[in-house]
């Protein structure tokens, strides 16, 4: 039998040591998703016990080319804390990670509670605000190699994020020119149309899949829609910026 709790202490550890861990499916080949997600939720747990807060969550492999980048074609989600959170115009330590990656996203700031199966129009209709984001993904396994159940589990990769400035709500994130610079290089160029047609369906699919765990999307919380592009991977000294069409841009550094 899954020993959640042992597993969500092998993934939380990992992440606060930065240190590489081997697939929990090398060890355990049926896990489940919905023990992976039973992990996740502990690994968070231990987390929020030592503090930490829930401030939204994150949708995962939401496009193409985040898909094909690392060969799991299905939707992931996790949660994001207040910890993960990174200033605009702030810095992160390269140091606390393995092997990060910055990938440009939509983010959504909800008005009201969300639940259930809902459209993507009723969906947009809890947000209060849009921004540009960057999230930055640090998978806890070797080599950046996963499954879908590995990475459910490892809060699906997520490990910082920063947020632009918000947006009023009304603004048509549909398809919307995002450029990822990396020093003031243009290293992924892409669309938010790129995320499931639409980030609003992203939305509404968050709602829906938070609905299988007896969630909802809260109020006040910051949804990520996924990343519209691959990732770019992140060493000291660099400087990130994503600049999306309409809603502005979001930027931090990297130290050593
Ligand atoms: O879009 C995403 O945030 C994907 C997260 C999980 C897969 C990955 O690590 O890229
Ligand atoms: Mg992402």
């Amino acid at each position: 039998m899954t020993d959640i709790a042992k597993l969500a202490e092998t993934v939380d550890e990992a992440a606060q040591s930065a240190t590489a861990i081997a697939q929990l499916t090398f060890a355990d080949p049926d896990l489940s998703g919905t023990a992976a997600y039973a992990i996740q939720r502990a690994s968070i747990a231990r987390r929020l016990g030592r503090g930490e807060r829930l401030v939204g969550m994150k949708m995962g492999l939401t496009s193409r080319a985040k898909m094909a980048q690392v060969g799991v074609d299905e939707m992931v989600w996790g949660r994001l804390t207040d910890k993960m959170r990174i200033e605009d115009g702030g810095a992160i330590s390269r140091a606390k990670f393995i092997h990060p990656r910055a990938e440009p996203e939509i983010a959504f700031l909800m008005g009201r509670r969300l639940e259930g199966a809902v459209s993507p129009a009723e969906a947009m209709a809890a947000v209060e605000a849009v921004a540009a984001a960057i999230e930055v993904i640090d998978s806890r396994y070797e080599n950046f190699k996963f499954t879908f159940p590995d990475v459910v589990a490892d809060n699906s990769s997520s490990s910082a994020f920063a947020v632009g400035p918000w947006a009023s709500p009304y603004t048509d994130v549909g398809n919307l020119g995002m450029v990822m610079e990396i020093d003031g290089r243009a290293k992924q160029i892409g669309s938010s149309a790129a995320i499931l047609g639409h980030p609003a369906r992203s939305l509404a699919a968050a709602a829906r899949l938070l609905a299988e765990e007896g969630m909802a999307l809260e109020e006040g919380w910051i949804v990520l829609a996924g990343g519209a592009t691959a990732a770019e991977p992140l060493s000291p000294g660099m400087h990130v910026r994503l600049v999306a069409q309409g809603l502005g841009q979001v930027a931090f550094s990297v130290g050593a």
